[in-house]
């Protein structure tokens, strides 16, 4: 039997993996491929899970830990997908705060389960602005210097790094993030590629698809300013009942509601790593709206939209921010309370700080 390709694409927060893995398994499929989406995250009732299941992929989730704490749960959701599906490909998505990848999640694969995989090289995914932000080449509003700590372990630990949505900035500045990344990183190979437009996708998707994990080297890294860094963030997930008397749009409700997220945070002086949404009508259609922010200085962008207006349905919310995760759910609560109480019912909420991470497995080389 054939082996099956595992490709996981890293990036912090916002920096587009979820959009660029529905592309690549659009692209995949295309050719003729099975994929199976394996999607995490530190707690249940995803956005990106919802979104993979929009474009009618076989998907699974690991909640309630990253992948390098849930290794198994790694591996039995390969499996899982492999009695259904058979996928040539795993497409998997960490979390966006999570580094440490290449030692606790890729060697670990291969030495243990060689024989069933080819793993590729991590590459790594970078929101153009937040890099230009965290590499001190653009002023404006940023995270403190722990977050900003795991930040650079995940760009230090790629074998490829990948400047996406040059579709939102002006070649000039395509060229200074690639020259700053060229002088700093010289090691590493580096791709430009717009996931929207897809502009140079394909020659990243290509690397991706066919070539192999390099040898095994372990980054160093301080597990006491990662777990600080990571535990900065504040994560809220959300599902909510929408329900109105009149029959109402979709797509500008999902908006004001993002500014009005915006605008809380931006008064608490406060970063939004990532603001997504999801709003599933329960009409029976399968269509969902999505909305997006990242960055709170930044307008949300609609991504899915509806094309009929809606009485009831889903609202699943999902924050990641430098804040509090109770001041994270004050900020929910208030909006439920000031502008949107007539419509929206709170189901289930759970916001948290990720736990210390604690890896089942580490290769620990020469330097780890
Ligand atoms: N302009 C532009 N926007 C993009 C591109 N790729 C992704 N985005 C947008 O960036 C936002 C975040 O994308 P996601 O794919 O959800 O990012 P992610 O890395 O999966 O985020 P997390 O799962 O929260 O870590 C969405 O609004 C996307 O539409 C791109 O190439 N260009
Ligand atoms: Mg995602």
């Amino acid at each position: 039997m054939s082996k099956a390709r595992y490709i996981m694409l890293g990036g912090f927060l916002g920096a587009g993996k979820t959009t660029t893995l529905i592309k690549l398994a659009e692209k995949l499929r295309d050719a003729g491929k099975k994929v199976g989406l394996i999607t995490n995250d530190q707690a249940a009732n995803l956005v990106d899970t919802n979104l993979v299941k929009a474009g009618d992929f076989p998907v699974e989730e690991i909640a309630g830990g990253c992948f390098c704490c849930r290794f198994n749960s790694l591996k039995d959701a390969a499996d899982k997908l492999t009695e259904n599906d058979r996928p040539d490909i795993f497409l998997a998505e960490p979390v966006g705060s999570c580094t440490d990848l290449v030692a606790t999640v890729s060697y670990p694969l291969r030495r243990m389960y060689g024989d069933s995989f080819t793993i590729s090289p991590l590459s790594v995914l970078l929101d153009p602005r937040r890099a230009m932000r965290i590499f001190g080449l653009e002023e404006g509003r940023n995270f403190s210097e722990k977050v900003k700590y795991v930040y650079l372990k995940q760009v230090e630990e790629a074998e490829a790094l990948v400047i996406n949505k040059i579709d939102s900035i002006s070649p000039e500045e395509v060229e200074k993030l690639s020259s700053y990344i060229k002088e700093n990183y010289p090691k590493k190979k580096l791709f430009t590629m717009s996931s929207r437009n897809g502009d140079g996708f394909d020659e990243w998707s290509d690397y991706a698809i066919s070539a192999e994990l390099g040898s095994e080297e372990c980054m160093p890294i301080d597990y006491d300013i990662y777990a600080d860094g990571e535990a900065l963030l504040g994560w809220l997930n959300a599902t909510l009942a929408v329900s109105a008397n009149e029959s109402f749009d979709g797509n500008e409700f999902l908006k004001s509601l993002a500014a009005h997220f915006s605008q809380s945070f931006g008064s608490a002086d406060k970063e939004i790593a990532h603001l997504k949404m999801t709003l599933s009508p329960e009409d029976g259609s399968g269509e969902i709206a999505s909305i997006n922010q990242i960055g709170s200085e930044l307008v949300p962008e609609l991504g899915l939209s509806l094309l009929d207006p809606l009485k009831s349905g889903q609202l699943v919310v999902n924050i990641r921010a430098e804040a509090d995760p109770e001041e994270i759910n004050d900020i929910l609560n208030n909006a439920l309370k000031e502008d949107f109480t007539s419509i929206l019912e709170l189901e289930h909420v759970e916001f948290f700080r990720p736990g210390r991470p604690t890896p089942t497995h580490r290769y620990a080389g020469a330097t780890g």
